[in-house]
């Protein structure tokens, strides 16, 4: 089977994918027809266009961040919210992603308070998609420009929706500018979260800061996202290196995004291979697939070429994914749809 056919065709596990940053251009055109028919048309049809950060775009990390707001400006209502939800969570399953953990940030607007947005997010997940084959979840996201106290409530939100719906709301997450804030800052409320039942996962290392890199470790989360200035040769250092290795905490990599933000310089020297070859937990994410116009299949392709993995490796690499997973419940029935597809292509 070629290459393009095999990624798309594996099934596969997506574990770190942001909604707002995922919304395709199909989407976001469906939600802007939906505002303007309903009298609600904003000035982002101005922007669309802004949303993508292909390769060789001159922004950088510090600059994505404001792509967001774009797709902020239509996910405002609770209607184009769920619309976004379901598009974006359909979009996966065309892609051949058998589950998806979507994260997103908690937001007030003027259509919603912070509980009615998870409410919005969780019933899409059980009632509109529910008929799809694909499982899916919800992360919570803290914005680290957040204030303490804002951290705070979200926490209390994630505590009660995860009470609520414990299948469908399965962990909590720190994103956002890594520029900004302080991890410290939200250490209690993601700490009070994890108490309650909720995974953790935090985004760590996108860009240099040794000190915090190791923080994090020690907080011994669930998962981290990125984890690009943890290897010495990409700005960690033998200590942040060691304890990664030693922690075995899995790593959501994201190749594409590390590229077009230019934390790392290209895909060859991405710090994939190095955790690969160390055998550091690792599964392959979109993170943005709408700014960054990827797939999971392409992302599964591009590694695959980039590193020389054949596609007996792939699978297998997919299929470890189930390990990592929150929704524990899920792990056999992924990893028996994973063996059948190993068996199947005798791989
Ligand atoms: C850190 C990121 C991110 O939550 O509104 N986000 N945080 N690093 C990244 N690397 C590129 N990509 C996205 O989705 C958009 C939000 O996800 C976080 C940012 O906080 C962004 O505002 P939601 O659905």
């Amino acid at each position: 089977m070629n290459i393009d056919t095999f990624c798309r065709q594996l099934p596969k596990l997506e574990l770190h994918a942001h909604l707002n940053g995922s919304l395709s251009r199909f989407t976001m055109l469906e939600l802007q027809r939906y505002l303007a028919d309903n009298g609600m048309a904003d000035k982002s049809n101005v922007f669309l266009d802004e949303f993508q950060i292909g390769a060789g775009d001159t922004r950088n990390l510090s600059d994505c961040f404001q792509v967001f707001n774009i797709a902020h400006a239509l996910t405002s209502t609770k209607k184009t919210l769920s619309m976004a939800t379901a598009l974006t969570i359909k979009e996966f399953e065309d892609d051949g992603c058998c589950y998806i953990e979507l994260r997103s940030t908690p937001r007030t607007t003027p259509h919603m308070t912070m509980s009615e947005y998870v409410e919005t997010i969780v019933q899409t997940m059980r009632k509109e998609t529910a008929d799809m084959t694909i499982i899916s979840c919800l992360i919570i996201s803290i914005n680290r420009s957040s204030t303490h106290e804002d951290a705070n409530i979200i926490a209390d939100v994630a505590i009660e929706y995860h009470t609520k719906y414990p299948d469908t709301v399965v962990g909590i997450e720190l994103s956002g500018n890594p520029a900004v804030g302080k991890f410290q800052n939200f250490l209690p409320a993601l700490d009070r979260a994890r108490k309650a039942g909720l995974k953790v996962t935090l985004h760590c290392g996108e860009i240099c800061n040794q000190q915090e890199v190791i923080e994090m470790l020690n907080f011994k989360p669930d998962r981290i996202g990125h984890g690009v200035c943890i290897h010495p040769l990409f700005g960690g250092n033998d200590a942040t290196w060691e304890l990664l290795c030693k922690s075995q905490i899995p790593v959501e990599i994201c190749l594409t995004s590390n590229v077009n933000t230019k934390s790392t310089q290209d895909y060859n020297s991405h710090h994939f291979k190095e955790l690969y070859n160390a055998k550091v937990p690792v599964v392959i994410c979109t993170d943005d697939k709408g700014v960054f116009a990827t797939s999971l299949s392409q992302e599964y392709r591009i590694c695959a070429e980039t590193f020389g993995i054949e596609q007996s490796k792939l699978a297998r690499l997919s299929l470890s994914a189930c390990n990592y997973i929150f929704a524990e419940d899920k792990r056999k029935i992924l990893s028996d749809t994973m063996l059948n597809f190993i068996n199947k292509y005798e791989l």
